[in-house]
């Protein structure tokens, strides 16, 4: 069993894909362990993405990440971390296979819908971000 954390961003909480997005985890088996919505601090998204810094889209991310509320979950299920990256999809919505939610819910890299931890260690960093646990 793993523990990983996601995020759906300020576009699917637009979108109304809350309750979707959830289901399908939901379905595959996961687990909600923790769930909240918020608006994110600008220093928090700032630290979130810290490895895109040197990116000129980077200030474009936070300012998309803190547009309007997330939803911010724990989510636990055998080989966590993996599996619910592969149920994300690629980063471009345009590279992501049929049946992510990326492929099936954006269309660019700027707004793609939803965060998951890419690493068991990148896990438990963002789950102490978020969570403070
Ligand atoms: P990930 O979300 O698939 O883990 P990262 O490389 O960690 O991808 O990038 C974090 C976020 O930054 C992406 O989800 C996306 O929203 C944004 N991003 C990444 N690459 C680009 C880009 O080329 N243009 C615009 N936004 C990008
Ligand atoms: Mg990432």
């Amino acid at each position: 069993m793993e523990e990983t954390l996601v995020i759906i961003k300020p576009d699917g909480v637009k979108k109304q894909l809350v309750g979707e997005i959830i289901t399908r985890f939901e379905k595959r088996g996961f687990k909600i362990k923790k769930l909240k919505m918020e608006q994110l601090r600008e220093q928090t998204v700032k630290e979130h993405y810290a490895h895109l810094k040197e990116q000129v889209f980077f200030m474009d991310v936070v300012n998309f990440m803190t547009s309007g509320p997330v939803v911010v979950l724990i989510l636990e299920g055998p080989n966590g971390v993996a599996s619910v990256r592969q149920m994300v999809g690629a980063t471009n919505p345009q590279d992501a296979l049929p049946g992510t939610i990326r492929a099936d819910y954006a269309f660019v890299s700027g707004s793609n819908i939803i965060h998951a931890s890419d690493s068991l260690e990148s896990a438990k960093i963002e789950i102490e971000r978020f969570f403070g646990e």
